[in-house]
């Protein structure tokens, strides 16, 4: 279950709104298949592990880190292909919340004889498909807050100066979180000081994310970076927009996205139309006034926070601008947090309870 795991998290990032699924097939104690789903609307990955395995999937175990489907989708339904090549044991990691599935493909499979196991590693198959178990209940993504900070919980300096407060290992993680999400938001003031290009950057290829600017008054440049054709580019926006801004950034290739009447976009409409867009998840890479927003609003589903050892005093911009409880009691908190190092730098992830 562990290959099968490490096969599903290697397309992390590449399944759109699909999960990120791995089989491994094992007959007598040798592996004799193993495949991950790849890529929407192709072959699921028993599929794949099933044609590597060929006669030797008869009489044999395969372990799955998520319930094999029982719909016809884009493709026939997993646990009938299961059946088919006389697989003896099915050993799932975790159920699969699409109520097209949800228990029945491990139901079916019991049917016809199979002895099925559910919840191997678990925690962890859940955890790799965070994104797929809220978008596919909701249709609304799932949103990550990442942001570099200094121990003092600045983003900048006070003269607003922010190249660079964490290090290269840090940075090329960024870059990692960046082809692993189907978009990237930041606000307007990140746009108007930086010209940020919002592309993924690596040293090996990587997939572009969406670019979302939030942007009230649409004060995007037409000549900005984050114009430059290299992937999509939606602008969220309010009436407040002038009707021939909005043509000129759309001639620039921009999709203008109206959320309210303004004077600030409309955070929670926005997330529902990028839902309907099929955008599942989004790294934001805003400023501290876009990261409180999002926070106070509920509307942040991870934070990641990589905290570099460096301290630049009060009047650098927040990482979270936002009042705050009058308690510590009410302070909002994180579970599930873990801190992993990268360089001299420390990534502090957690969920919000607020959420
Ligand atoms: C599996 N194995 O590898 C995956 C599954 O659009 P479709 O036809 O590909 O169906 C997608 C749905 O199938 C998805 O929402 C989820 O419920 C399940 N994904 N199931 O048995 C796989 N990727
Ligand atoms: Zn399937």
């Amino acid at each position: 279950m562990k290959l099968a795991l490490q096969a599903a998290s290697a397309a992390s990032g590449q399944t759109s709104i699909n999960p990120v699924v791995g089989c491994v097939v094992v007959n007598e104690g040798r592996v004799v298949g193993i495949g991950a789903h790849l890529k929407r609307g192709e072959g699921h990955a028993e599929v794949h592990a099933l044609n590597m395995a060929g006669d030797q999937a008869k009489g044999a175990t395969a372990y799955v880190t998520l319930e094999p489907c029982s719909h016809h989708g884009r493709t026939p339904p997993c646990c009938e292909r299961l059946i088919e090549e006389g697989v003896k044991r099915v050993v799932v990691a975790a159920t699969d919340p699409n109520p097209l599935v949800a228990g029945r493909g491990i139901k079916r499979l019991e049917e016809a004889g199979i002895e099925v196991r559910v919840g191997l590693l678990e925690e962890e198959s859940r955890k790799l498909n965070e994104v797929f178990n809220k978008y596919i209940l909701t249709k609304l993504p799932f949103v990550t807050v990442k942001t570099a900070v200094t121990l003092d919980g600045r983003v900048a300096t006070r003269t607003g100066h922010s190249r660079w407060v964490t290090g290269p290992e840090a940075r090329e993680a960024v870059h990692t979180l960046r082809h692993r999400h189907a978009a990237i938001m930041v606000g307007v003031g990140t746009i108007l000081a930086d010209d940020s290009e919002l592309t993924t950057r690596l040293s090996v290829p990587g997939i572009h994310p969406i670019r979302i600017v939030v942007d009230s008054s649409l004060r995007t440049p037409p000549e900005a970076r984050v114009l430059n054709g290299e992937a999509p580019t939606v602008l969220l926006t309010t009436e407040r927009a002038p009707e021939e801004r909005i043509r000129t950034l759309e001639a620039q290739g921009a999709e203008v996205l109206v959320c309210g009447p303004g004077p600030r976009v409309d955070l929670k409409l926005a997330l529902r139309k990028l839902g309907e867009k099929e955008i599942s998840s989004i790294l934001v890479e805003g400023g501290g006034a876009l990261n409180g927003s999002l926070l106070e609003a509920g509307l942040v589903d991870k934070l990641m926070l990589f905290y570099a050892p460096k301290l630049v005093g009060s009047e650098g911009p927040p990482v979270f601008a936002m009042q705050g409880p009058k308690e510590m009691g009410e302070a909002l908190e994180l579970t599930d947090v873990a801190i992993e190092s990268y360089g001299r730098d420390w990534c502090v992830t957690g969920y919000p309870s607020n959420r």
